[in-house]
């Protein structure tokens, strides 16, 4: 099937909100982007487009059709030259009132489309550049070969925790995550909660795609650090990528799987991952922590949680180890115990 045509719409008066709305609705359906997703683009063109209208004395949004050897894509960008958003990072920011700028609900864009960028300030013109992939509906044969078990509890006398965690499974993946966000207490809780749902709501994306966004999502909170792997059941492969101080460690591999960290804070440093790529054995153990967690420990330590569920070696591990001073998280995954 031939690409949809690329197409430019000029945005000037609030009627050509509902005519570029309509136009972008359509070549996302013609890509094959699912109901919902369709929903996102059309409002992300609203916003994008009210903001033309409104702030820049117009502008144009130009829709792009993306193919690439492993997907389909839609992009838009929006292009004018208006009086820039001076500050992109509290327009980023959700609850902030940016009424009379241009950068309202850009919060909104970042979080509705799988990648979103902004070129810097310059005090003429905007150019905001996003794209929405289409979803793939690859199925695996083989059912999940894993189990994963969570441990994590707030720092004493803390009702909220400041640390969070992912979980997602699809066809042939798994993606887990352990995330601390700055400090502790109820601000701590928010950083963390917008990086999860970000990741939660982008789970297919590449790992540096979900650092970026979730970092776009982050600004304006405490900010945090985060890891996550994902794993390729079919390939026996995990991908890993993580900015800051959460610890993971790889038990039973025959090979060492040594994991590369950079050191940064999603949402106050855009700071992109190191990921790498490793062969996942059968039998291998996944360990993710928080620094809520002792590190000094040894699997050795630990006869009685041999051959034991995730879940449980999760609870033994942060019953040990956990220190009172600090939100706690341990996350497994294994084999799944039959
Ligand atoms: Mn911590």
């Amino acid at each position: 099937m031939p690409l949809p045509l690329e197409q430019a719409i000029e945005v000037g008066h609030s009627a050509d909100v509902a005519v570029a709305r309509r136009v972008a609705r359509e070549l996302a359906a013609a890509l094959g982007i699912d109901l919902h997703g369709c929903d996102d683009v059309a409002l992300v063109t609203s916003e994008l487009a009210s903001n033309l209208v409104r702030h820049a004395g117009g502008g144009k949004l130009l829709f792009v059709p993306l193919s690439t050897p492993s997907r389909q894509g839609l992009q838009i960008e929006s292009i004018d030259a208006g009086p820039g958003i001076p500050c992109v990072n509290q327009a980023l920011t959700d609850g902030y009132s940016s009424a009379g700028s241009l950068g309202n609900g850009l919060g909104a864009v970042n979080r509705l489309m799988d990648e979103f960028e902004i070129a810097p300030y310059s005090g003429q013109g905007t150019h905001i550049v996003c794209r929405k992939w289409v979803r793939s509906i690859r199925l695996s044969l083989r059912p999940c070969p894993f189990e994963v078990g969570v441990a994590t509890r707030p720092k004493q006398g803390f009702d909220q925790n400041g640390d969070d965690f992912v979980l997602k499974q699809w066809a042939g993946n798994t993606l887990v995550g352990v995330i601390d966000g700055l400090g502790h207490g109820e601000h701590a809780h928010v950083a963390s909660r917008t990086a999860r749902n970000f990741v939660e709501s982008h789970y297919e994306q590449p790992l540096t795609s979900l650092f970026h966004g979730a970092g776009l999502a982050c600004q304006g909170t405490r900010g945090c650090v985060m890891a996550l792997a994902v794993f390729d059941w079919e390939r026996n492969a995990l991908s890993f990528g993580s900015v800051g101080n959460i610890e993971a460690r790889v038990i039973g591999s025959s090979t060492p799987v040594n994991f590369m960290v950079r050191r940064g804070i999603v949402g106050v440093n855009a700071t992109p991952p190191h990921v790498s790529e490793h062969e996942w054995q059968v039998g291998n153990m996944l360990v993710l922590y928080s620094d809520g967690v002792s590190a000094r420990w040894h699997w050795q330590d630990f006869p009685q949680l041999l051959g034991k569920s995730a879940p449980q070696i999760a609870q033994g591990l942060l019953r040990a180890l956990a220190k009172p001073i600090d939100d706690a998280t341990i996350l497994i995954v294994k084999q799944a115990t039959l």
